[in-house]
């Protein structure tokens, strides 16, 4: 298991060989929590949810993870200094939709269009905590030729979910992937936005087309209607395919939109170029809240909102936004590793 409070994941060069312990075909939880239950990680089931791991560090923080589909429904930092100083940051819905998602589509060779999948079901490879200001939880499953590897993180003040792809097979594998965190915003709209993309060029693009995913890819980039005369300053949408500079320093989100930041394909193939940010904040003017997405691994980053769409889905607002490979699609040669992440950290203390 990867170093825990460095978070080294992404700097080790050459992995290290694992025994891989195959779980038993599917483990029970007294037989889950024998295994792997310790201070501040507890498995739990309730109804038609799928097994959950919660994990809980000293100062209050949490985050619940689904087991069988990698689903981070739930992460409650502790954000303001009083006893009951947790907020939940993530917008679930029922059926593991929202959340935090990891999407890995495999690429057809001829097309480099998504090729149908199996969606395999993720088990507990290992846990591990330090003391209990940081705990780890690392799920696996494989997808043809595919040994993926999940490691989701909890800290303090932030979380961490990294993943790794290798290639056991004999033929290079393209793969379309990102980690995608619904953040909820109590009903306010006006106060969503991002901070740190300026000066980042962007293009409309659909999501790549996830389980988890709350507007689907079409849905995502169909053009809202105008709000109107009202709302001053209100652009639509450009087209798929048209690169823009972000020039304001705070992209507000209170409309419709879907968006890949990133050099654009053609400047990335050569030597030099910008590349997107490393990292970028999620303000929630409505609650006085900020939280840092840091990207490793990925060349870029998605964002969207639903603008009056959110409507659809209950009373709260959302956004949609995490590290992504959706324009260009990361290559696993055989034999080769591919390793991307993403952490949440927040000091709102
Ligand atoms: C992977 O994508 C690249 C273009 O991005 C293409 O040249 C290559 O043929 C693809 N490889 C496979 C195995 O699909
Ligand atoms: C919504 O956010 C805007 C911008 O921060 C603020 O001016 C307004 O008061 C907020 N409205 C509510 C109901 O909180
Ligand atoms: C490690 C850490 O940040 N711990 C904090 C958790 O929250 C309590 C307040 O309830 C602080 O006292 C700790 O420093």
């Amino acid at each position: 298991m990867a170093s825990l409070v460095s978070f080294s994941l992404l700097k080790a060069s050459a992995s290290t060989p694992t025994t891989v312990i195959s779980p038993p075909p599917s483990p029970t939880l007294e037989t889950l929590d024998q295994r792997f239950g310790r201070k501040g990680i507890k498995f739990s089931e309730s109804g038609d949810i799928p097994t959950t791991v919660e994990l809980t560090v000293r100062n209050g923080s949490s985050l619940k993870l689904q087991i069988s589909n990698g689903h981070i429904s739930s992460y409650r930092p502790k954000v303001y200094w009083k006893d009951d100083g947790y907020e939940e940051v993530l917008h679930t819905l029922a059926g593991s939709r929202g959340g935090v998602g990891l999407v890995i589509n495999e690429l057809s060779q001829q097309t480099n269009s998504k090729a149908p999948s199996a969606s395999a079901e993720w088990t507990v490879k290992d846990v591990d905590s330090d003391s209990i200001d940081a705990l780890q939880v690392e799920l696996g499953c494989m997808r043809g030729s595919l040994d993926i590897s999940y490691v989701v993180s909890l800290y303090p003040l932030s979380m961490a979910t990294a993943v790794i792809v290798k290639n056991n097979g004999r033929k290079a594998v393209n793969i379309s992937s990102a980690i995608l965190s619904h953040f909820n915003f109590k009903k306010n709209r006006s106060g969503s936005g991002v901070q740190g993309l300026r000066g980042c060029s962007y293009c409309t693009n659909p999501p790549p087309s996830s389980p988890f995913e709350i507007l689907s890819p079409s849905e995502s980039i169909k053009s809202e209607d105008s709000p109107g005369f009202f709302s001053f300053g209100w652009e639509p949408e450009t087209k798929p395919g048209v690169w823009t500079v972000q020039d304001v320093p705070i992209t507000v989100l209170k409309n419709k939109l879907s968006r890949v930041y990133s050099a654009s394909p053609a400047e990335r193939s050569k030597d030099f170029h910008r590349s997107a940010p490393s990292k970028y904040e999620v303000i929630d003017q409505g609650r006085g809240l900020f939280y840092r997405v840091i990207r490793m691994g990925f060349e870029e980053i998605y964002l969207s909102s639903p603008g009056l769409y959110s409507d659809k889905y209950g009373e709260d607002y959302f956004i949609c936004t995490g590290p992504a490979s959706i324009l260009v699609p990361v290559t696993v040669n055989p034999g080769e590793e591919w390793r991307g992440a993403q952490v949440i950290e927040h000091d709102n203390l």
